[in-house]
């Protein structure tokens, strides 16, 4: 069967399975295609991405700097993924045609919500559900950016304490949040079932998890984590909600070796 969208990033990326989650509850063909962060300077960056050949090698007029998490390698985007992407950024999704392009990881959810709203609605009852929806995916996109140059800091082996420290406000502020929200005793973050919003928390959640993989480093730097194992101590709503939602079959596929391969690091 023909997939309903495509998407290139580099494998694993949590941003990516914020649309895989929910197209596994709604039914939604996604094909995800890819490679490594560190492979992914090796592949054309198109609707029909691919890794390089000796002449696409050699092809100067695809070659761009990368701005965000690709150091000073140069990557191959085409004239075409930049017309359908101008942020140039990956998670990169296609509508089936390739015509247009899906950028940020809450839009490119978004797609495969409403591509499958007659199956399943993970959108809210109504306009005031679905905006509530998307007030959480704001946050969580402004949770994201100010978690990013931390993240990298910590795959480099670079952690700048400015990033660690924006980092740690930004969880701060959205756990508070997400606590707060479920306070009155909520099992969803929106209305009382399952919804994008959820989906959106438990990837932003996995993304922090990765801080697993650098205690030595962040040791090193005297720096503490900014999402250190005891948070359900501070948080035992947002936390029970997180292991509530890792559990979940759709969630697990993708979540759970991820995690586990995390949290069992020698
Ligand atoms: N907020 C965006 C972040 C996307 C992003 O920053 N992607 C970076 C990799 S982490 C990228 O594609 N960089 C390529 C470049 O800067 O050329 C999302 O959620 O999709």
């Amino acid at each position: 069967m023909t997939p309903a969208l495509r998407i290139f990033s580099y494998r694993p990326n949590p941003r990516v399975w914020k649309a895989t989650i929910a197209a596994r509850l709604n039914g939604v063909i996604v094909e995800v295609r890819g490679d490594t962060p560190e492979g992914l300077v090796d592949w054309l960056w198109d609707f029909d991405a691919r890794p390089l050949t000796a002449a696409d090698r050699e092809d100067a007029s695809t070659r761009r700097m990368g701005r965000v998490g690709f150091g000073d390698t140069p990557l191959h985007k085409t004239a075409a993924f930049l017309d359908a992407h101008p942020f140039g950024t990956v998670p990169a999704a296609f509508s089936p045609d390739g015509r247009t392009g899906i950028f940020e990881s809450n839009s490119i959810a978004r797609a495969v919500v409403r591509l499958g709203e007659a199956q399943l609605s993970l959108y809210g009852r109504d306009p005031f559900e679905a905006s509530r929806i998307d007030s959480f995916l704001d946050a969580s996109l402004v949770l994201g950016r100010d978690t990013q140059a931390y993240l990298l800091g910590l795959r480099a082996k670079d952690v700048a304490p400015t990033a660690h420290a924006a980092a740690q406000a930004a969880v701060e502020v959205y756990l508070k949040a997400i606590e707060l929200t479920l306070a009155p005793g909520r099992v969803a973050l929106v209305g009382d079932s399952l919804s994008l919003a959820d989906i959106c928390f438990a990837c932003e959640m996995t993304m922090l998890w990765y801080e697993r993989a650098s205690s030595a480093h962040l040791a090193e730097r005297k720096l503490t984590p900014v999402l250190p194992a005891g948070f359900p101590d501070h948080y035992p709503r947002a936390a029970e909600h997180f292991s509530r939602l890792r559990a979940h079959p759709a969630f697990a596929a993708d979540l759970e070796p991820h995690l586990a391969r995390l949290e069992n690091l020698p």
